[in-house]
This record gives C-alpha cells, sequence and structure tokens, in this order.
C-alpha cells in the first residue's frame, strides 16, 4: 500500500470516528461529542498562565484557536497512525479504540452530561475501528485502483453527512425559539433614562450601552450551553431556612427591575477590552436570598453553571441593599443573548466576573469559603476582587498620526463607588483634569475628553481616574492575577 493511501486511511478512519461521534451526540447531548468534550476537559486542565495567555491573545476567539489547534493534532496523529498500519491495520484499529476512550472519559468528566452521553464517543469508537479496518481491507486486497478510490469517496462523503446530521441535531432552534417565546420582559421599574451627555462617541469613546452583540464575552464553554426556559429551574439551598426552587415563569412574572451596570473582567489588561455596559433586567438577588433566609455562617455564595463552572461571592456583598446584584433575565430589552447567559445570570455590580457574574446559573447554595472553591479561586485567582478604579484611552490610537489639534478620549470606571476625576498628563508633564461626561451611576463607566495643544513630534499621553472615595488609580503596574491589573494607560501617537 502506498504512502498516501496508508496516511489517507488513518485519517478516514479517524474522521468517521469524530463525525459518529458528533451525530450520536446530537441525539443525546451536543457537548457529548467527543471533539467537544476533549476540548471542554482540555480547557479544564489548562494550566492557568496558559489560559490567561489565551484569553488576552485571542480573546473571544480562544475557542476556536483550541478547536483549530486540537484539529490540527488528531488529523496529525491520525496520519502517523495510517502510515504505521501498512502492514497491519493494528496501529489505526489501536488509535480508533484510544480516541473513543478518550472521549469516555472526557464525557464522564462533564458535570453537565447525563449517562447516556458516554453512547456519543463509544459510538466514535466503534464507527473508527470498523471503518478504518474496512478501509485498510480494501486497500490492501482491491484488485483495481478505482474500487480503493470509491471506497474512499464513500466514507469521506459519510462522514461530512454525520458531522453536519450531528451539527444539525445538537443545535435545532429550540433555544432561539424559546428565547423568541419569552418575547419583551415586562419591567416594572425601569432604570432612569439615560440622559443626553453620556458619552464622547463623536471623540472616540464607545457607546455608553454596550449593544448586546459588541458586549465583552469571556467563559469556558467551548459550546454555549442551550437551556430552555420552560425546562430552567434555579435551586437556592445549603445554610438556607428553606430551600427554594424557581421556575423561568415565577421569576419572569415578578416585579423585574432594570438596572444600568457595567462589567468587568478580571483578565482585562491596562488598556484592554473586556468592559461593557448593558442594562440588565432581573429579580434583586437580594429579595431571593431573604426569601430563602440566610442562616448566619454563610460567607459565600457558591453559584453553578449548568456546564458546571462555578463562582463564589461574598454573602455580605450581595446582601448590600444598594449593591443592586440581580438574578438577571434580560439584557437591553431583550432575553438575555444565549452567549450571555440565558435563560439567567448573575450579575453583581463592583465585582469582577469570575467571582459574581455565573451564566446559564442553576444552583446557588449558601455555603463558607472553608468548604467550597469556585472554578479560578481553584486556578489561583482571589477570593475577593472589588473592580479596581481603572481609565482608558480610546483616542488616539497607539502609533496614530494626529492633525491638527489633538483630542483624547477614553473611558473610565469605579463600581459601585462611580468615576470622580480623570486626569491626562502628556510627555510625563503636570496633570490636568479631563472633562467628564455625564455620569449614570456609581455602578457604570465614565467616559471623558480633554483637548490637548501640541507640538508637532512624538508624544506620550497617560490617564489616570480616582473614584467617588478619592481613590487613585496607582501608576504601578500589576498584572491581572491575581486580583486584577493596576497601572496608568499610556498611548504613544504621533502630532503632524
Ligand atoms: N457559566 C459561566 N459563567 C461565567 C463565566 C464562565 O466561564 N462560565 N465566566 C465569567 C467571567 S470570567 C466573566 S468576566 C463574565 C463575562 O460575562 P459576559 O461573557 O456576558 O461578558 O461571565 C462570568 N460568568
Ligand atoms: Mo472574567
Amino acid at each position: 500500500m502506498s504512502r498516501w493511501t496508508a496516511a489517507l486511511i488513518g485519517f478516514l478512519g479517524v474522521a468517521a470516528a469524530l463525525a459518529a461521534g458528533h451525530l450520536v451526540a446530537g441525539l443525546v447531548g451536543p457537548t457529548a461529542s467527543p471533539f467537544l468534550a476533549v476540548g471542554n476537559t482540555a480547557i479544564d486542565f489548562t494550566p492557568s498562565p496558559l489560559k490567561d495567555f489565551a484569553v488576552r491573545t485571542f480573546g473571544t476567539y480562544d475557542k476556536l484557536v483550541l478547536l483549530l489547534g486540537m484539529a490540527v493534532v488528531i488529523a496529525a496523529v491520525a496520519v502517523v497512525a495510517g502510515l504505521l498500519s501498512r502492514r497491519s491495520a493494528l496501529p489505526g484499529t489501536l488509535l480508533a479504540a484510544a480516541l473513543g476512550a478518550v472521549g469516555v472519559a472526557a464525557v464522564l468528566y462533564r458535570p453537565d452530561l447525563g449517562s447516556l452521553g458516554v453512547l456519543a464517543p463509544i459510538a466514535a469508537g466503534v464507527v473508527g475501528v470498523l471503518v478504518f479496518r474496512w478501509l485498510h481491507r480494501v486497500a490492501t486486497d482491491s484488485a483495481s485502483p478505482g474500487e480503493g478510490r470509491r471506497t474512499f469517496l464513500i466514507a469521506a462523503g459519510a462522514s461530512v453527512l454525520a458531522g453536519l446530521g450531528g451539527q444539525f441535531l445538537g443545535t435545532r432552534g429550540d433555544v432561539e425559539g424559546s428565547r423568541r417565546a419569552v418575547g419583551r420582559l415586562k419591567v416594572a421599574t425601569p432604570a432612569p433614562a439615560i440622559p443626553a451627555g453620556v458619552d464622547f462617541v463623536a471623540d472616540g469613546t464607545p457607546p455608553f450601552i454596550t449593544p448586546n452583540q459588541d458586549f465583552y464575552r469571556v467563559d469556558t464553554a467551548l459550546s454555549v450551553p442551550r437551556v430552555l426556559a420552560e425546562d430552567w429551574e434555579l435551586r437556592v439551598h445549603g445554610l438556607v431556612d428553606r430551600e427554594l426552587r424557581l421556575r423561568y415563569a415565577d421569576l419572569r412574572d415578578r416585579d423585574l427591575v432594570e438596572r444600568t451596570i457595567t462589567m468587568t473582567c478580571v483578565s482585562n489588561e491596562v488598556g484592554g477590552p473586556y468592559v461593557s455596559t448593558a442594562n440588565f433586567i432581573g429579580v434583586p438577588l437580594r429579595d431571593v436570598l431573604l426569601e430563602a433566609g440566610v442562616r448566619p455562617g454563610a460567607d459565600q455564595l457558591y453559584s453553578t453553571s449548568v456546564d458546571g463552572w462555578t463562582a463564589g461571592s461574598p454573602v455580605d456583598v450581595v446582601l448590600e441593599e444598594d449593591r443592586g446584584a440581580l438574578i438577571a433575565l434580560g439584557m437591553n430589552g431583550e432575553p438575555l443573548p444565549v452567549e450571555h447567559g440565558f435563560p439567567a445570570r448573575l450579575v453583581v455590580p463592583g465585582l469582577y466576573g469570575y467571582l459574581s457574574a455565573t451564566k446559564w446559573v442553576v444552583d446557588l447554595e449558601l455555603t463558607t469559603f472553608a468548604d467550597k472553591r469556585g472554578y479560578w479561586l481553584e486556578r489561583g485567582w482571589g477570593q475577593r476582587a472589588p473592580v479596581k478604579v481603572m481609565s482608558r484611552i480610546d483616542r488616539p490610537q497607539g502609533f496614530a498620526t494626529v492633525r491638527g489639534r489633538t483630542v483624547v478620549s477614553g473611558v473610565a470606571w469605579a463600581q459601585p463607588t462611580g468615576v470622580a476625576k480623570v486626569e491626562v498628563r502628556t510627555d510625563g508633564g503636570p496633570w490636568r483634569d479631563a472633562a467628564l461626561a455625564v455620569a449614570v451611576n456609581g455602578s457604570t463607566w465614565r467616559m471623558w475628553r480633554a483637548e490637548l495643544d501640541l507640538p508637532p513630534g512624538g508624544h506620550t499621553v497617560e490617564c489616570r481616574a480616582t473614584d467617588r472615595a478619592g481613590v487613585t488609580q496607582p501608576s504601578e503596574r500589576v498584572a491581572p492575577v491575581p486580583d486584577g491589573a493596576t497601572g496608568w494607560h499610556s498611548i504613544f501617537f504621533t502630532v503632524e
């Protein structure tokens, strides 16, 4: 058998295995697909520095990069196994079986999959072994090259069809249908209208309210959990006087409140993009916790997503009356987008998302920090991480060339205290106050701008914010790990 044939057989055998797994997963649970289950498990086991690097470098595309990387590695292994199988079909057979076994292990490790989920990797292993051996026999025995080619085409075509079929079954429109059926949420207490003059979009800041499709996204979910509102239930338990089980309709029919909140990711670097603002609609988290009756001794609200991700928020913070923490159902007038946690998520102003903003939330347990550790706490991030006062320059962009008068603009945030002042300086000179846009509330960002008269040539501009409690953003550069970056954002540009 030629090397090309051997390599192709290895590749086709593995492709058939993955496709069969994907097809069965479409029936028993999309995340059981061996490819996704292995990828999701890989994310959980990835050392934190590497994960932080991926979020920093690829942002929302980190998962796409992981999937592509896995595809390249698996294809390479498959080709090597094929090449090793020129005399005997054993190496390829072992690889296909091993693939199935790794898939089974990954599925068993996923907390979001029932026991039926193992059917997908088992199907992958069995189909992989059978297809590989079949192709190998045809390649070894067939009298005419035409027969081999025909067989390979059939195997390739069937794999593509099975893969597409699994994709179709796994993403059937039911979540979007469920979201549409929810329709417009009825808000009893709308947020105060956003006044005029809250941003400087013409000067380069983002709009005050971030449109849903532009809202930053950070999570560990390789495939977005697809939970139907009608199936959703939130359990509130642990150190409580009475356990609660809340259905979607129970929450939707309450007096919903709307709050304008800026969310921030702890992984955001100085000058980074992981900060956005929305009008969140939901039920006050505090009310639900008081209904359950928090027992003394509970210092952690441990929230769990349907995909097993967890966060631990300080109970004293989420119970603060002015904090405005929400079990959010909606965002900017719509039910939550699926990527942002449909049907429900937590939002706690002033805490970084990793210890508060659980998307696809299904479980709230009152417990202690001594007893349980959330996903990122377990991976070296801080237990308490209030948002740090921060400011960012949006214009000019780094290394831009500016003509005429220089307008510098950006955003600053210090939830839940609010921004009192933003200063800028050029080339290490004296600080001067920037003009602030109209404030909305302490839990939202604040836009700023300053006009500078600068001589032609290269210049560096820096900014720093001060919150309403008088805390000024420190110059010291600190990395995001373990509880948020600090330092002044600095931009070099040229005046013509
Ligand atoms: N289920 C789940 N919820 C999660 C996460 C996650 O990985 N899984 N990431 C958290 C982090 S780190 C942040 S910063 C926010 C981001 O929310 P967004 O994607 O809606 O902006 O969600 C939080 N909620
Ligand atoms: Mo985050």
